[in-house]
């Protein structure tokens, strides 16, 4: 698989010669079948595109220089499929995998498009519905794992209300963390090396869904039994939908080393989960995540996939589609360059060189009396701190200028 996999990558730099933005799979660019394969149905009007095949799909992901695949259960196995349909589903898209040298890092399972999971899934008040979401999942995991996949992603769409008066939401969050013990016992127990990535989004299907966010996903995570296994897969839309700051959601989790997986796409602040091809809206929320990923301004780098959770306007036929995958990549390349060369920049550095201070550093952190008493006579001038511009004002500017272009490579 690995030798194919360097083949896809020369023959896509074949293909463009020269070009330090061609997406190849080393920069670990991942799409889900249901991305790529979004058909453009909306509330309002029906698909505009067929429905492509996996097999399909991997074949053209590979041409456009992907990494891997990810897949609910429902979009390599219809709901449904008898044992037979399924096995030979699998085996057909793990031989289209080995061809064109693809690798399916994550798994999930569609917990929201079947009737029955309406009122939620793990939430669910009926403990029927509980119980057919736990065996629908481990069979998803089992499925996921025979791909090779390594992170496995719950997201949590239908887990809310409307109605809020029908549950105590406390009761929800207490499912959901049966839920989410019990199948990570079940990985556990099944030898499987697999670790869960939570994904919050605070809307859409539901009115209100629970764990909104990934700092309330976060603390959630902290409450699981076997925590260590579980991190977070945050959203740039979903984040955004909430008028947060990614980069920062996304910096808590990384700081956590909690970052398991990440939804990279676009969307705008107080509107529907748009779903946009990355960066296509604040390029500079983009800029920010990009150096934070790629740890240009010196932190660590984030070094698991980098999964595109969007989909190609409900204007566009294959083509467009193909267009639009290659543009979330290259948008990534690019800002990453420019990440590079902002944070080389000298100007840069010397705005952003740390203020040091030997004498009071040691004391600002390891409480014990002395320190506390030495902070209390320490001689600190706070009228001359305060009035010292900082030349954000520059600092931002700069920003702007790598960003458009201007200044730097
Ligand atoms: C959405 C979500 C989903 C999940 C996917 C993986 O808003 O629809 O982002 O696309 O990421 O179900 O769990
Ligand atoms: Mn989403
Ligand atoms: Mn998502």
């Amino acid at each position: 698989m690995a030798q194919k996999r360097t083949r896809t990558s020369a023959s896509s730099s074949r293909r463009h010669p020269g070009d330090p933005f061609a997406p190849t799979p080393s920069d670990r660019f991942t799409f889900g079948l249901w991305t790529v394969g979004n058909t453009g149905r909306d509330p309002f009007g029906e698909s505009v595109r067929a429905r492509m095949l996996p097999t399909h799909t991997v074949a053209k992901l590979a041409e456009c220089g992907a990494y891997g695949v990810n897949l609910h259960d429902d979009d390599l196995v219809p709901f449904g499929s008898t044992t037979k349909q399924r096995d030979t589903i699998v085996r057909d898209f793990k031989k289209a995998l080995a061809d064109h040298g693809l690798v399916v890092p994550m798994a999930t399972t569609n917990l929201f498009s079947h009737p029955v999971f309406k009122d939620g899934a793990f939430s669910s008040n009926d403990p029927k519905v509980r119980a057919f979401a736990l065996r629908k999942t481990m069979a998803a995991i089992d499925l996921g794992v025979e791909l090779g996949a390594k992170t496995y992603v719950f997201w949590g769409g239908r887990e809310g209300s409307e109605a809020d008066a029908c549950r105590d939401p406390r009761e929800a969050l207490k499912r959901m963390r049966d839920a989410l013990d019990f199948l990570c016992a079940y990985v556990k127990d099944n030898g499987y090396d697999l670790r869960f990535a939570l994904e919050a989004k605070p809307n859409e299907p539901r009115g209100d869904i629970y764990l909104p966010t990934t700092g309330h996903m976060l603390h959630f995570i902290s409450t699981l039994q076997h925590h260590a296994m579980v991190g977070v897969n945050p959203e740039v839309a979903h984040e955004t939908m909430s008028g947060l700051s990614f980069a920062h959601a996304v910096a808590q989790a990384m700081e956590a080393d909690k970052l398991f997986h990440i939804d990279l796409n676009a969307q705008r602040i107080g509107r529907y989960d748009q779903d946009l091809r990355f960066g296509s809206e604040d390029v500079r929320q983009a800029f920010l995540l990009v150096r934070l990923l790629e740890g240009t301004a010196g932190g660590a780098k984030y070094t698991g996939p980098l999964h595109f959770d969007a989909h190609a306007y409900r204007t566009e036929d294959e083509a467009g589609v193909w267009e639009f995958a290659t543009g979330c990549m290259r948008t990534y390349k690019i800002l990453a360059a420019r990440a590079r060369a902002f944070d080389a920049d000298p100007e840069v550095r010397e705005l952003t060189k740390p203020v040091r201070d030997v004498a009071l550093e040691p004391l600002l952190s390891g409480y014990t009396r002395a320190k506390a008493a030495k902070l209390r006579a320490a001689d600190i001038d706070v009228d001359r701190v305060a009035s010292r511009g900082l030349r954000y004002e520059r600092l931002d500017q700069l920003m702007m200028e790598h960003l458009l272009g201007v200044r730097g490579a």
